[in-house]
């Protein structure tokens, strides 16, 4: 590894670039590290210099310029990030479940709209969309649409029926939604529960080999594994879980932060971070 203090925000940092980065923070909670050289899966490990322990957290993806981690107290702490390779049953051809808070924001409709556009490529195979948002029941609406308007309007698709999560904006879903006539869907604000939609789909899939990626608020995987029988699916079928935004708006806020906890001391395996993406840009030109 060679010195690279501009990578680190603390200055202190050895790095092989996009393969391993050791990175020391003398104080604060928080520091950011650039991972922009390669989107590589990187294991999280932190080292304490007043122990000599170690702890492995969650993995994290790489592409961020600027991509924060949060030290486990404000203590010193020494950062290990080394480069993991994909499991080795892992499908070459991801099979995706879409968890959205489809609603407020647009980039889940972008997102959608990729995955969409990537499995008309043949480069993953969507399996179905989950809508995890209960403040704004329009959110389904608007995925079936966009569904439809691809060409998988019978995709399995499901809904979060409590109203205790989600953000109550809405910024362009009732408007999508109610436009039966304009897209050719048949899902206005009424989908089945995801509690039994998602072992649905995980129950036709191999083992191992479903990638769940969520860009919401990730409380549908709590539910989920609430059920023993949902458990157990998500034991043997999962290959792995991506989650947009550690923290923040999708895990601490919009109702969210009573699930976190219990979200992530339950998942069974390592999961992975993508940064939240607010520094693309889009729709500019
Ligand atoms: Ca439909
Ligand atoms: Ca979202």
């Amino acid at each position: 590894m060679q010195p690279s203090s501009g990578l680190a925000s603390t200055g202190l940092c050895l790095a092989k670039t996009g393969v391993e980065y050791l990175v020391y923070s003398a104080r604060g909670s928080s520091f950011t590290v650039n991972l922009s050289a390669s989107t590589n899966v990187y294991t999280v490990r932190w080292y304490n210099p007043r122990t000599g322990q170690t702890s492995t957290n969650a993995n994290v993806s790489g592409g961020g310029v600027d991509q924060l981690f949060k030290k486990p107290d404000s203590n010193d702490w020494v950062l290990h990030l080394n480069e993991t390779p994909r499991s080795a049953g892992a499908p070459k051809v991801p099979a995706v479940i879409f968890d959205t808070d489809m609603g407020s924001d647009c980039d889940d409709a972008g997102a959608l709209a990729v995955l969409h556009a990537l499995a008309d490529a043949g480069e993953v195979r969507l399996l179905g969309v989950i809508f995890s948002s209960g403040k704004n029941r329009f959110g389904v609406g608007t995925c079936d649409a966009i569904n439809t308007y691809y060409g998988r309007g019978d995709l399995p698709l499901g809904q979060y029926q409590g109203t205790n999560v989600g953000d109550p904006t809405d910024s362009y879903t009732k408007r999508i939604a109610t436009d039966t006539n304009r897209f050719s869907h048949d899902i206005i604000d009424k989908a089945p529960d995801l509690v039994s939609v998602y072992p649905k789909i995980l129950e036709s899939q191999p083992d191992h080999s479903v990638t769940i990626l969520t860009v919401g608020h990730p409380h549908g995987l709590v539910h989920l594994m609430r059920d023993a029988r949902g458990m157990e699916l998500v034991r043997a079928r999962v290959d792995r879980w991506v989650a947009m935004g550690m923290g923040g708006w999708n895990f601490e806020q919009c109702g969210m932060s009573a699930y976190c906890e219990e979200l992530l001391n339950k998942w069974p395996m390592p999961f992975y971070i993508s940064p939240a993406g607010a520094e693309v840009i889009t729709g500019n030109r």
